[in-house]
C-alpha cells in the first residue's frame, strides 16, 4: 500500500514548543503550570505536556474576554467576517499539520482527519464568515450573549472546536474555549493560527485542563453563555449547575441512533452506509447508526454480507493510509468498552469479532464487533457504547421499526434504508431524531442545524439555528432597529 503519513511536520511543531504548553489567554501563551500528558493513543507516548487550567486561569480567560467582547461586538459584521475567512485560509494552509496532529493525539485515520475533519472545519469557518455579514438584517434586534463559555469532547477535536468557535464569534461574542483533556493539540495549535491571522487579544481563549477545569467555566460569574458537547452525565450536571443563574445554555449529548433497513432496501449500499455509521472514528461518534434494525425477511442475508464486510475492515496504525479502524482515544475508552459488553454478554448478547482481523498488540485497538441475540433491556441496547460496536435487532413492520427506533433516551441522529420513498418519507418525521438521513448516513454541512432531542441535549450547531443559539433579544439594538424598520 501506500506509504503511511510521516510525523514529522506535528512534532517539529510540538517540538518548537518545547512539548509543553500554557494556555492562550488575551492573545499570548501563559507559562505552562501544573501540567498533564497528552498521549498518542495508538503507541501509548507522550506527544506533549499541557496545562491543567485552575480556577485562576479561568478567571484570567473570562476578564481577557470580558475586556474583547466590547471591541468585537461593536465591529460591523463585515470586519468579522474578513477575520473568519482569514481563520478559514490558515487552516487550509496548514490542513496537513492539523491533519497529522490531530491523527496522533486523537487515534483517528489520516483518511478521515485528511480528508474530512479539517476540510470540514476550514468549511464552518468561511460559511460563518458569510453569517457575521448577514446577522444584523437576519436577527434585527438580536445581539451576542456576551463572553461564552464552550467546553468540548475529544472525538472531534478541531471540528466541535470549529461548531463552537466560528457562530460564537460571527455573532459577535468571545470565548473561552476548553478542549478535552485527551485531546487538546490542535485546540493549542489553533490558537497559534488565531495569533497569526491577527485576531484582535482576547476574542479567543484556550484554557486546557481536565473536569474540574471544565466546572470552574461552568461555574463563573462573568460568563454569559456555557456550549457543551460530551456525555449525557455531564450534561445533567452543567444544566442543574447553570439552572437559576441566568446563563444560556446549549447541550450536544450522547446517542443511540437508529439504523433503519427495511426489506427493499439495496443492501449493498445500506452495508457500506453502516460501516460508515458505525465504525467512522471508531464508533466514537455521537450520531453512530449504533443499533441496527433491519426487517426480518432479510435479516439473515444482510447479517450474513455483513459478517463478510467486516472481515475486510483493516484496524491499525492511524498515520496508514490503508486502514478503516484506528486506536481509540484512550486506554479507559477501551476498559468502558470492554466493561459494557462484558455486561452485556451476561445478559446474554451473542458477540462476532472477525477472527483473521489483525489488531496491533501495543495501544488502544479494538477489532470492530456486531452484538446480536439481545432483548430491547440489554446494556448494549440501551447504553451508548462509544466504540466499535454494532448492535443488532429485528423488526417485522414498520409500526415496529419506529417503535423500537424510539425507544430510549437519547433521539440524536437516525437512518433509514428503502426504495420505497414513500415509506422513508412516511417513517422519517415518526423517528424522534434531530438528524434523518434517508439512504445515507453521516451527511454533515455547515448549513445545516445539528442537534438533538430528549437526553441527547437542546440547541443546535450549523446554519441559521446554529446562529440563533449565540443571539439574545436585545432591547439597546431593538430600539435603534426599529426606526429602520
Ligand atoms: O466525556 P465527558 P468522557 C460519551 C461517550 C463516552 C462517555 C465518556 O459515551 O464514552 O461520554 O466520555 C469536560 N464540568 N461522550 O468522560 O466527561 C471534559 O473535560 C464541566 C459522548 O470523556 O463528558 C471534556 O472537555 N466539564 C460525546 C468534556 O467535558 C466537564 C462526546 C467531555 O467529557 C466536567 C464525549 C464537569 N463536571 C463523550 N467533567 C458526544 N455525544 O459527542 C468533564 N468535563
Amino acid at each position: 500500500g501506500p506509504a503511511p503519513e510521516s510525523p514529522d511536520p506535528a512534532i517539529a511543531w510540538l517540538e518548537a514548543h518545547g512539548r509543553k504548553f500554557g494556555h492562550f489567554i488575551d492573545g499570548r501563551w501563559t507559562r505552562p503550570g501544573k501540567t498533564f500528558s497528552s498521549d498518542n493513543p495508538a503507541t501509548g507516548e507522550s506527544l506533549a505536556q499541557v496545562t491543567d487550567g485552575s480556577p485562576e486561569d479561568v478567571d484570567k480567560a473570562v476578564k481577557a474576554a470580558r475586556a474583547a467582547f466590547k471591541g468585537w461586538s461593536a465591529l460591523s459584521g463585515y470586519e468579522r467576517g474578513r477575520y473568519l475567512y482569514a481563520i478559514a485560509r490558515a487552516i487550509q494552509k496548514h490542513s496537513r499539520l492539523f491533519a497529522v496532529l490531530e491523527s496522533m493525539d486523537n487515534g483517528k485515520p489520516i483518511r478521515e482527519s485528511r480528508d474530512l475533519d479539517i476540510p470540514l472545519v476550514a468549511r464552518h469557518f468561511y460559511h460563518h464568515a458569510g453569517w457575521a455579514q448577514h446577522i444584523a438584517r437576519e436577527f434585527p434586534g438580536q445581539v451576542p450573549y456576551g463572553v461564552c463559555g464552550q467546553i468540548i469532547p475529544w472525538n472531534f477535536p478541531l471540528l466541535m472546536l470549529a461548531w463552537k468557535i466560528a457562530p460564537a464569534l460571527a455573532a459577535g461574542n468571545t470565548v473561552i474555549l476548553k478542549p478535552a483533556e485527551f485531546t487538546s493539540l490542535t485546540a493549542l495549535l489553533f490558537a497559534e493560527i488565531c495569533e497569526r491571522a491577527g485576531l484582535p487579544k482576547g476574542v479567543v481563549n484556550i484554557v486546557t485542563g481536565m473536569g474540574e477545569t471544565g466546572q470552574a467555566i461552568v461555574a463563573h460569574d462573568g460568563i454569559d453563555k456555557i456550549a457543551f458537547t460530551g456525555s449525557t452525565e455531564v450534561g445533567k450536571m452543567i444544566r442543574a449547575a447553570t439552572a437559576g443563574t441566568g446563563k444560556g445554555l446549549s447541550l450536544e449529548l450522547g446517542g443511540k441512533s437508529p439504523y433503519i433497513v427495511f426489506e427493499d432496501a439495496d443492501v449493498d449500499s445500506a452495508i457500506e452506509g453502516l460501516v460508515d455509521a458505525i465504525w467512522f472514528n471508531q464508533g466514537q461518534v455521537c450520531c453512530a447508526g449504533s443499533r441496527l434494525l433491519v426487517q426480518e425477511s432479510i435479516e439473515e442475508r444482510f447479517i450474513a454480507k455483513l459478517k463478510k464486510r467486516m472481515a475486510t475492515l483493516r484496524v491499525g496504525d492511524p498515520l496508514d493510509k490503508a486502514i478503516d479502524i484506528g486506536a481509540l482515544v484512550a486506554p479507559v475508552q477501551v476498559e468502558r468498552i470492554r466493561d459494557l459488553m462484558k455486561q452485556g454478554i451476561k445478559e446474554g448478547a451473542a458477540v462476532y469479532e472477525p477472527e483473521g482481523t489483525v489488531v496491533p498488540d501495543k495501544g488502544c485497538f479494538l477489532k470492530p464487533a456486531l452484538v446480536t441475540n439481545v432483548s430491547p433491556a440489554n446494556t448494549l441496547v440501551e447504553e451508548e457504547i462509544f466504540g466499535p460496536v454494532l448492535v443488532a435487532m429485528s423488526f417485522r413492520t414498520p409500526e415496529e421499526a419506529v417503535a423500537l427506533a424510539n425507544n430510549t433516551k437519547y433521539g440524536l441522529a437516525a437512518t433509514i434504508w428503502s426504495e420505497n420513498i414513500n415509506l422513508a418519507l412516511d417513517i422519517a418525521p415518526k423517528v424522534k431524531a434531530g438528524v434523518v438521513w434517508i439512504n445515507g448516513t453521516n451527511n454533515f454541512d455547515a448549513a445545516v442545524g445539528f442537534g438533538g432531542y430528549k437526553e441527547s441535549g437542546f440547541g443546535r450547531e450549523g446554519g441559521r439555528e446554529g446562529m440563533a443559539v449565540y443571539l439574545k433579544p436585545g432591547w439597546e439594538k431593538a430600539l435603534k432597529a426599529a426606526p429602520a424598520g
